[in-house]
C-alpha cells in the first residue's frame, strides 16, 4: 500500500508489533485521543456558529481567562480519556491539580499518564486563527496498582513515551512520535478518517524564518536581542523572515516543514518565559528531536530539565538545529 495512502488506524496496528507497544495500551491511548481530536476539531470548526465563542467566565492557574473552547476541548479530552481506562491520571492546563483515574475495579492497573493542554494558542479562537491541542505521555513511576502521585508527572521530558499536537488549521492535522520519528496525519471531514499525509517529518537542518513577539524585544536579555539583529541583519543568507501567529503549534508546525526557530525567551517581565514545560515544552522538545530539530531552555536540552511543579514555566527556544546553535552562541556570549 502507498505509505501515503495508510490511515492512523492502520499505521498504529503496523507500528503496535514494531514498537513494541507491548500490551497494547499505548495503541489505545493513541486511538482515544485521535477520537477525542475528531469531536473537538468538530466544535473548534463551528465556534464562530454556536455561543462558545469569548471566555467561560472563569479564569485558570495559570490567571488567564478561560475561553468556552478551552474548557470544551479540555472536558472532551478527560472524558474521553477516563472512559476508556487506559491512563491512571492526567494534567491538562485546565485543572489546577493532576486527575486521578482509579480503573473500575480500582486496582489502578492502567500504566500512562498524559499532560494536555487541551486548546493551545486560544485567544486566537475569537478570530479565526488556527489552535491546537498538544499532549505529552510517560509510563507511571509509581507501583502500578497504587494511586498515581504528583511524582508520576513531574518526570523529565527524555522519559516521554509519546507526544504530539493536533493543529486545527486550514486542515486539521495529528502529529505525534513515540519515539520513531514523527509521522503527521490529515484529517479527511467527509469520512472523518486521519491519513497518512507526512511521513517521516524532519526540521530542514537550518531555515530562514524566526518566530518571536517582538512587541517584547525592550525586555529581553543582551543575547536574544543580538541574535534578533543577527536574524535581521542584510548579510549572507540573511534577512531572515519573522512570521509569528501566537499560536506555539501552528508556529512549530510551520517551522518543521519549512525551517525555522520558535523562541520564547525569559525576559525583564516574564523571569520563567511564559511557556509552560510539562504540557507545551516537554512534547514540542520530544518531537524536535526527534524530527533533527533542537529544543533547548538558555543553557540546557529542555528534555534534561527535571520538573519541580506541575505548571512550571521554561523560556523556550526550538527549530532547526543550525538555528538554534547559532542563538546558543549569542546566549554564551552572556552566561
Ligand atoms: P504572546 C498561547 O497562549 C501561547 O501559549 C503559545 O501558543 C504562543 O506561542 C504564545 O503563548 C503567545 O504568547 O505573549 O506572544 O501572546
Amino acid at each position: 500500500m502507498n505509505k501515503k495512502n495508510k490511515t492512523l488506524g492502520e499505521f498504529i496496528i503496523e507500528n503496535q508489533a514494531a514498537f513494541q507497544y507491548s500490551s497494547g495500551e499505548l495503541s489505545k491511548l493513541i486511538n482515544a485521543i485521535r477520537l477525542a481530536a475528531k469531536v473537538v476539531n468538530h466544535e473548534v470548526n463551528k465556534a464562530g456558529l454556536v455561543d462558545i465563542l469569548g471566555t467561560a467566565g472563569e479564569m485558570n492557574i495559570q490567571g488567564e481567562n478561560q475561553q468556552k473552547l478551552d474548557v470544551l476541548a479540555n472536558e472532551k479530552f478527560i472524558q474521553t480519556l477516563k472512559n476508556r481506562e487506559i491512563v491512571c491520571g492526567i494534567a491538562s492546563e485546565e485543572e489546577d491539580d493532576f486527575i486521578s483515574i482509579n480503573s473500575n475495579d480500582e486496582k489502578h492497573r492502567n500504566k500512562y499518564v498524559v499532560l494536555i493542554d487541551p486548546l493551545d494558542g486560544s485567544t486566537n479562537i475569537d478570530v479565526n486563527v488556527s489552535v491546537g491541542t498538544i499532549f505529552s505521555v510517560y509510563r507511571r513511576i509509581t507501583p502500578v496498582g497504587t494511586p498515581v502521585t504528583l511524582e508520576d508527572f513531574l518526570q523529565p521530558g527524555k522519559n516521554q513515551v509519546a507526544a504530539g499536537y493536533i493543529i486545527y488549521g486550514t486542515s486539521t492535522m495529528l502529529v505525534y512520535t513515540t519515539g520513531h520519528g514523527v509521522n503527521g496525519f490529515t484529517l479527511n471531514p467527509a469520512i472523518g478518517t486521519f491519513y497518512l499525509s507526512h511521513p517521516d517529518m524532519q526540521f530542514p537542518e537550518s531555515g530562514k524564518i524566526y518566530s518571536v513577539n517582538e512587541g517584547n524585544y525592550i525586555h529581553f536579555h543582551q543575547g536574544v536581542k543580538d541574535y534578533i539583529k543577527y536574524c535581521q541583519k542584510e548579510e549572507g543568507d540573511r534577512p531572515y523572515t519573522s512570521r509569528y501567529i501566537g499560536s506555539l503549534v501552528s508556529d512549530f508546525h510551520r517551522n518543521m516543514i519549512k525551517g525555522g526557530i520558535y523562541m520564547y525567551p525569559k525576559s525583564s517581565i516574564t523571569e520563567n518565559g511564559k511557556l509552560r514545560l510539562l504540557y507545551e515544552c516537554n512534547p514540542m522538545a520530544f518531537l524536535a528531536e526527534q524530527a533533527n530539530g533542537l529544543a533547548i531552555g538558555g543553557r540546557s536540552r529542555i528534555l534534561d530539565v527535571k520538573p519541580e511543579e506541575l505548571h512550571q514555566r521554561i523560556p523556550f527556544f526550538c527549530g532547526s538545529r543550525k538555528m538554534v546553535e547559532k542563538l546558543q552562541e549569542f546566549l554564551q556570549k552572556y552566561q
